[in-house]
């Protein structure tokens, strides 16, 4: 059975397997299903996507569905094998998933686009509050690219979480402001945009 991931296109934690799937090569059907739909829930009954289905197995996790496509297919592999090697890039997979998803997706772009009050105005008070601690958490990614790539010298899973991530954020005015100020991200963003996995799984306008 063909691999199956499942969520919204514009969610980065779905777009992030997606690219996953794409450096490696490995065929899939991307089925869009919002989160919290029965498609969904039936795989994680959190609701969280993405969610996946692949010969009988059904994964929810972006990392668990990330590390299963990378080591249940042929292609590259997006972890290192030797472990002083992995380390780094494990690190990163999960700072990105956790610390910087949390400040960047959940206290701004998300309070931004679905956080209005009864006028339909953004409320502000979550992203005042992470806008605050956007210069420290840029300041660590500055560093963390500065070897080419997230936590290495070439391309791995960590900059499948971490890329999505900084395309949703430049979707707002702060977030544009605070990436357009910073040379170096702007310079790993620009390197790994040209790769197809990202072109191809850009979300609908
Ligand atoms: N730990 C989960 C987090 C996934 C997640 O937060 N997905 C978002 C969309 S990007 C979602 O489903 N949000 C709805 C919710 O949390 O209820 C993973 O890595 O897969």
């Amino acid at each position: 059975m063909t691999l199956q991931i499942i969520g919204i296109p514009r969610s980065n934690f779905v777009r992030a397997v997606r690219m996953v799937a794409e450096e490696k090569g490995v065929p899939y059907e991307h089925i869009s299903a919002m989160p919290h739909s029965d498609e969904v829930k039936a795989i994680n009954p959190l609701g969280q996507i993405p969610v996946m289905r692949h010969d009988g197995l059904e994964l929810a996790e972006s990392q668990a569905i990330a590390r299963y496509i990378d080591t249940a297919f042929a292609g590259p592999a997006l972890v290192p094998t030797d472990p002083k090697e992995a380390a780094p890039v494990n690190q990163w997979i999960a700072a990105t998933a956790v610390g910087v998803d949390q400040l960047f997706m959940r206290n701004y772009v998300v309070e931004y686009a679905f956080h209005k009050d009864e006028d339909g105005n953004v409320v502000r008070t979550k992203i005042d509050r992470a806008l605050k601690r956007f210069p420290r958490m840029i300041a660590m990614l500055e560093k963390a690219v500065a070897p080419g790539y997230l936590g290495t010298a070439s391309f791995s899973m960590a900059d499948c979480f971490l890329v999505p991530i900084l395309n949703a954020i430049q979707l707002f005015p702060e977030g544009k402001e605070f990436f357009e100020g910073s040379d170096a991200l702007k310079a790993y963003f620009g390197r790994v945009t040209k790769r197809a996995s990202f072109i191809d799984t850009t979300p609908p306008a």
